[in-house]
């Protein structure tokens, strides 16, 4: 089912402020920045103030050479973080499920507040008259099945946009937008794209995945996907350390479920030790399963009592694997995260039933001791299972987040 993932961006938001607390900069151009006679830049500047060709992250006597008429202000932080709350809270009435990105915009995931409060167009409208009434200033907003196409739809018809890109409008929509568009590629690849001649989205769209690999290595991936309009990540509202988690894309895919197992177990036995690395234990474990169609499916469980043991991760990332009938497909990349971590004193799932503790216990140590012994001589002197052959077969390297 597609996700229905909402990007909001408020519009000019320090300089909408100022124009908020103060009337008569209403339809002025206003810009918030330094000081216009110092080496300062423009922080932003009001719709206004745009027409004059004056952008963020100019410098402000260029800003001042090309609108000397207009009203300029220091920034006023402490009022706008207070602003920002007041729209986070908001936000937050349609779903636990929103992700702020800074002061001004923010993710979410409105795919399971659609049974509660109707079409997720609708939600967002809502929204958005919400913030206007309550607060007084415009956002732009974007609809789509995932966070980079929202993210890009809510950029598009600024000031107070209402952008939606489904599955069928998404290929017309993407097809012109130039590749700077694209989450993540800033001037560098950018002009690397320009020399092999691709200016636009659809014309990336049309180069094989091998030749963007061999150019760019694993993000050329990223942009194989992004292209197409692919991206699987999830709304997290969790600010602080949001997951850890490994992945591995294998150089041929396979469907060999045994091997697969033994990865995932490899997969587990990296996160757990991340895991006691960074004193976390964490509640949902995820697994995600790429196939060779770039279908990427990702399953996620909550145990009742947050972990960093990797025969839980395993057993719990095992069994989502099965649910999604792993073994059906070639899989081309497979991963496993756990986040939720709790925020209290780690206490351990029950592993061997009732009356465990005692073997917890012990098997706490054990990790504590590999751990060690792995810190001292290398990965090599522990395995587990079948690890070896699963070094032997791996593909390229694994990646982190
Ligand atoms: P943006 O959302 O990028 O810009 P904006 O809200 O002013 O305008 P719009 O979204 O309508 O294009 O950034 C949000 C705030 O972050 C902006 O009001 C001021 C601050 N900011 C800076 O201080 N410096 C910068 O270079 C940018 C881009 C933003
Ligand atoms: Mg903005």
């Amino acid at each position: 089912m597609a996700r229905k993932i909402m990007h909001i961006d408020m519009d000019a938001f320090y300089a909408a402020v100022e124009q908020l607390d103060n009337p008569e900069l209403r339809g002025k151009p206003v810009i918030v920045g330094a000081d216009p006679c110092g080496r300062g830049v423009v922080s932003t500047c009001s719709y206004e103030a745009r027409r004059f060709g004056v952008r963020s992250a100019m410098p402000i006597r260029e800003a001042f050479r090309r609108c000397p008429q207009g009203v300029y202000l220091p920034p006023r932080g402490g009022r706008y973080a207070q602003i920002s709350r007041q729209i986070m809270n908001i936000l937050s009435q349609y779903t636990s499920l929103v992700e702020p990105l800074s002061l001004d915009e923010a993710f979410l995931d409105l795919t399971a507040s659609e049974s509660l409060f109707g079409p997720a167009e609708d939600i967002a409208r809502q929204i958005v008259a919400k913030i206007e009434t309550e607060v007084g200033l415009s956002a732009s907003v974007g609809i789509a099945p995932n966070k980079f196409l929202a993210k890009l739809a809510s950029d598009l018809k600024k000031p107070k946009g209402f952008v939606i890109i489904t599955n069928e409008n998404m290929e017309s929509v993407l097809e012109n937008l130039p590749v700077s568009k694209i989450w993540g590629v800033g001037p560098k690849t950018e002009a690397a794209l320009k020399e092999l001649g691709i200016h636009t989205i659809g014309l990336l769209c049309k180069v094989e995945l091998d030749v963007l690999t061999g150019r760019f290595g694993e993000s050329g991936e990223d942009l194989y996907c992004l292209a197409r309009g692919i991206d699987e990540r999830p709304v997290s509202p969790d600010e602080e350390a949001k997951s850890i988690g490994h992945e591995l894309t294998f150089q041929t895919d396979t469907g060999d479920r045994q091997f697969l197992s033994g990865v995932l177990l490899w997969l587990a036995d990296q996160v757990a030790r991340r895991l006691r690395q960074y004193q976390l234990q964490g509640r949902v474990i995820t697994v995600k399963i790429r196939d060779n169609n770039f279908k990427t499916i990702t399953r996620r469980t909550t145990i009742p009592v947050a972990t960093d043991f990797e025969e839980i991760i395993y057993r719990e990332g095992h069994k989502l694997a099965e649910q999604a009938n792993w073994g059906g497909k070639k899989v081309r990349l497979i991963g496993i995260s756990v986040s939720g971590f709790a925020k209290d004193e780690p206490v351990q799932l029950d592993l061997f039933g009732e009356s465990g503790s005692e073997n917890e216990d012990a098997l706490g140590k054990l990790h504590q001791t590999v751990d060690q012994l792995r810190e001292r001589f290398g990965d090599q002197i522990i395995t587990k299972g079948t690890i070896m052959q699963v070094q032997k077969r791996m593909g390229q390297d694994d990646k982190t987040r």
